[in-house]
């Protein structure tokens, strides 16, 4: 280093010392003195988050310095600025985002021993205790504090609401016959709710830093994606028992964070998106799986190391892995699940054969699709899917047939999800980012054109659509604190109804989720 440069690090010390004097190193006793309680001792979290860099990556050190300062709204999290200076909160900011020495590897054992069992409630009668239509009952989340309400997707009013774990992040998912909802939070809390009697069952934290779970087609198994630790953890579906868990690497030690996993119904397998190698992983979970061609290999060399097929529960379930050229971590897949399509960080994506179990196609899509939003429809006699882009104001349109792009449909800015149901003439997408995210575009199957364009509040972000189960009305959140749930007839495209809501997120109609109708989430 020359001399000015060391001098000007010395400096800059020295400053930071004035600036800062308790960022000196009081922060791990701040910690414990004023946070341990709530966020535990390890930072793992209690009944408020964890506080280690990776669960901290969507906060922006700035704003944890307002949290701290000023509490957080709605929550249990209060103000600390009446008792901590501001070089105080700066040392605690500074120590959440340290990673501590050592993190617990969050096995079998942590998970099991997490496990909560809400009294009474694992024998509960088989029929609800409402009168509405179960198979048309949506679970609306709200992010503003942390809630959940259950409403009557006929006549649009609240069934019940309940607080959640705190940030829950990915789709709700049903059990096949849609009384059981699963929901995770980012903490990697996984929550079995009964729908029928409005009570929560169990709970478990299945990893530090997760991402989506996935139900088995038959709704005996759940898979977690974790990116803290780097595992996929299979639970039992119904008492949330660990089953596995499956440490991810490749062939030469490198580990990897879990982007997502999904079921693959036709395939009788989960299908798991890795971050950090060059692989996507099939994980074959029944019979009927090992039925199928392409898995009699992997379950041939599992039976000669272990002897005996054992008991599904007692089971260790075999991984299928897949090469990609480069990192694949947001997935479409067809409705026959015969192909996985894949966007890379660097965007572009790729399409897999799952059967052959390679590369088939790439995609040409500009800036950053967000795959994980693809839809699917008939226009004009042939299947079509589209995805919203991430950073480009733009709507691409493909073939499925040859992946090629069929249109590409001008929007007002970049959009984060696409919906649509097979009993409606249109598809809605929303404009999450810039100055038009209180837009949403509604855009004609057939035509492939904008009809029109909804601003159900202006100035607030209006995003994530869903029908009811009979496709003729659509719901759509109002995204703020003093949001709202918004209905429109989704004819007429004339609004029916509106229910003020804490920031809501998704929303997921059971019928439409276990059906697998395409224009919804799966
Ligand atoms: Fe999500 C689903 C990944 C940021 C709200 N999001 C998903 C899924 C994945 C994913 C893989 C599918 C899960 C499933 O099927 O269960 N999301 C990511 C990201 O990588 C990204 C861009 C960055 C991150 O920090 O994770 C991201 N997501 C966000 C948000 O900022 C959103 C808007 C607000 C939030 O809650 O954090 C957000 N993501 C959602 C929602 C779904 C979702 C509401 C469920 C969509 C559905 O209809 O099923």
């Amino acid at each position: 280093m020359r001399a000015w440069t060391r001098l000007a690090a010395v400096a800059a010390m020295v400053v930071m010392a004035m600036v800062h004097p308790a960022a000196a190193g009081n922060g791990g006793e701040l910690y414990r003195e004023h946070c341990a309680s709530c966020h535990g001792a390890n930072r793992l979290g209690g009944t408020g988050p964890a506080l280690l860099p990776a669960n901290l990556r969507r906060l922006r050190p700035a704003e944890a310095n307002a949290v701290i300062t000023d509490g957080r709204p709605a929550t249990q999290m209060p103000a600390f600025g009446d008792r901590l200076d501001e070089a105080d909160v700066a040392a605690l900011v500074d120590y959440i985002y340290t990673a501590p020495a050592s993190v617990p590897e969050w096995n079998e054992a942590e998970i099991e021993s997490s496990r909560v069992v809400h009294d009474g409630a694992m024998d509960l009668p088989d029929r609800p205790v409402f009168d509405a239509d179960p198979m048309n009952v949506f679970l609306v989340v709200e992010k503003g504090d942390h809630a959940i309400t259950v409403l009557d997707g006929d006549r649009f009013e609240p069934i019940a609401r309940f607080s959640t774990r705190f940030a829950l992040h990915g789709g709700v998912k049903y059990s096949p016959d849609g009384r059981f909802a699963y929901f995770m939070s980012r903490d990697g809390w996984v929550t079995k709710y009964d729908l029928y009697n409005l009570r929560k069952v169990v709970e478990v934290r299945a990893g530090v830093n997760s991402r989506n779970i996935a139900v088995s087609a038959d709704g005996r198994l759940l898979a977690v994606a974790n990116y803290l630790p780097h595992t996929l953890v299979v639970l039992d579906a119904g008492d949330l028992s660990v089953l596995q868990v499956i440490p991810v690497r490749d062939g030469e030690g490198r580990t990897s964070r879990v982007s997502a996993v999904y079921t693959a119904p036709p395939r009788h397998s989960f299908i798991a998106a890795l971050k950090d190698i060059p692989e996507v992983w099939e994980i074959p979970y029944d019979d009927e799986a090992e039925a199928l061609p392409v898995y009699r290999g992997i379950m041939h060399d599992y039976r000669r190391e272990s002897g005996e097929k054992p008991p599904l529960d007692e089971r260790r379930f075999p991984v299928r892995r897949i090469r990609v050229a480069g990192y694949l971590d947001d997935f479409f897949f067809d409705p026959e699940y015969e192909h996985v399509v894949g966007a890379s960080r660097d965007g572009g994506g790729q399409v897999v054969n799952l059967t052959v179990g390679k590369p088939v196609a790439a995609l040409d899509v500009p800036g950053l699709p967000h795959l994980g939003s693809g839809i699917t429809w008939d226009h004009q006699g042939r299947e079509v899917m589209a995805t919203p882009n991430l950073k480009e104001g733009v709507l691409t349109v493909i073939d499925t047939r040859n992946w090629s792009v069929i249109k590409r449909i001008e929007t007002l800015g970049p959009g984060f999800f696409l919906r649509s149901h097979d009993d409606t003439p249109y598809v809605w997408t929303d404009v999450f980012f810039g100055p038009h995210r209180d837009a949403l575009h509604v855009i004609d199957k057939q035509t492939l054109e904008i009809v029109k364009t909804l601003r159900p509040a202006p100035d607030k972000t209006a995003a994530h659509v869903e029908f009811t189960r009979d496709g003729q009305y659509a719901l759509v959140s109002v995204w703020a604190e003093d949001g709202a749930l918004v209905v429109y007839d989704a004819e007429t495209l004339e609004e029916v109804a509106r229910l003020p809501m804490k920031k809501p997120s998704g929303k997921y109609n059971v019928w439409n989720k276990t059906h697998y109708v395409r224009g919804t989430s799966h």
